[in-house]
């Protein structure tokens, strides 16, 4: 073999393993929110695959159309942004990863680095090039509104009622900005961890409406205001069907590691047209340094 057969080969070739290290690296940031951008790089994950519709098999990750206008500016994407430009150095240090696939793999890389299950993830998403791949608005769950609008959102990506509570379990991470999307305060008292946490604070708090200075208002627990829930998220858990899920979560976290990890898998290949033959990737958490 020539020397330049393999030269040429590796050019288009992508080390993810590197790319999950890089990401993981870059995870850490005490002046950012709780220290991390794990959730944000989750959020973005999740956002740039929960367009997906099955019946016109549009959206999804697989174009990245969230880079364009105006899909960068719908107003369920407020603050991603941040994520975007984070990953930016990622992109330019393996410039043969598509945006699709940076994006899901750095949501799978804070989920695992954040005390969470190991997401099989796999390449194969290719990134479109204009403002054409964008999805239309309201294609994400709007926050305000009751369990049939988001059993809607969510039946039109394809998923059922348990996946649906099983994947909004990833509330334990984060929190709500006032300056994206208007409420605020975290699920949790620890939203840098990824647990089952989230469903056993719904499930065990009492939760009083609190109003909100832009005129929504939110539910807050009585014993502790800083820690929230959405109005969309009370009435999922008043419904009967999704209940029963929450309770499953709030008293199994090993069902919800397991349950998790396939819908958040299922979630961010939506619409990814793979070939078949793509390696499936175990990413390894890095080690902990003690110092
Ligand atoms: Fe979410 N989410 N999400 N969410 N989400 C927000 C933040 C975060 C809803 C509304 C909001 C999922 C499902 C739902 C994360 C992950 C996931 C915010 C606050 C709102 C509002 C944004 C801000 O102000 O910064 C609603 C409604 C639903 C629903 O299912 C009914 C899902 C499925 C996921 C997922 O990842 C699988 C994460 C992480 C955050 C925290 C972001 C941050 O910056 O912190």
């Amino acid at each position: 073999h020539s020397p330049y057969f393999n030269g040429a080969n590796k050019s288009t070739e992508v080390d993810y393993v590197q790319v999950y290290k890089d990401v993981a690296d870059l995870l850490e940031d005490n002046d950012y929110d709780d220290g991390s951008y794990g959730p944000v790089l989750v959020r973005l994950a999740w956002h740039a695959s929960g367009t997906y519709d099955v019946d016109t098999k549009t959206g999804g990750s697989n174009s990245a159309s969230m880079r364009f206008e105006p899909e960068a500016l719908h107003g369920a994407n407020n603050g991603l942004k941040v994520a975007r430009d984070l990953l930016e150095p990622i992109k330019a240090k393996h410039p043969n990863i598509s945006y699709g696939d940076l994006w899901t793999l750095a949501g799978v890389a804070a989920i695992q680095e954040l005390g969470g299950p190991t997401i099989p993830w796999r390449p194969g998403r290719t990134d479109g090039t204009s403002a054409e791949s964008c999805t239309p608005d309201g294609r994400l769950p709007d926050a305000t509104k009751k369990q049939d609008h988001i059993r809607n959102i969510f039946y039109r990506m394809g998923f059922n009622d348990q996946e649906i509570v099983a994947l909004t379990g990833a509330h334990a991470l984060g929190r709500c900005h006032p300056d994206r999307s208007g409420f605020e305060g975290p699920w949790s008292e620890q939203p840098t961890l990824f647990s089952n946490e989230y469903f056993k604070v719904i499930s065990e708090r009492e939760w009083i409406k609190k109003e909100l200075k832009n005129g929504g208002w939110q539910w807050v627990d009585k014993n502790n205001t800083d820690v929230m829930m959405l109005p969309a998220e009370i009435s999922m858990f008043n419904d009967k069907e999704f209940r029963k899920y929450f309770e499953l979560y709030a008293k199994d976290q090993d069902q919800f590691f397991k349950d998790f990890t396939n819908a958040f898998a299922k979630l961010t290949e939506l619409g990814v047209p793979f070939k078949g033959d793509e390696k499936v990737y175990k990413f390894e958490t890095l080690p902990v340094v003690v110092t």
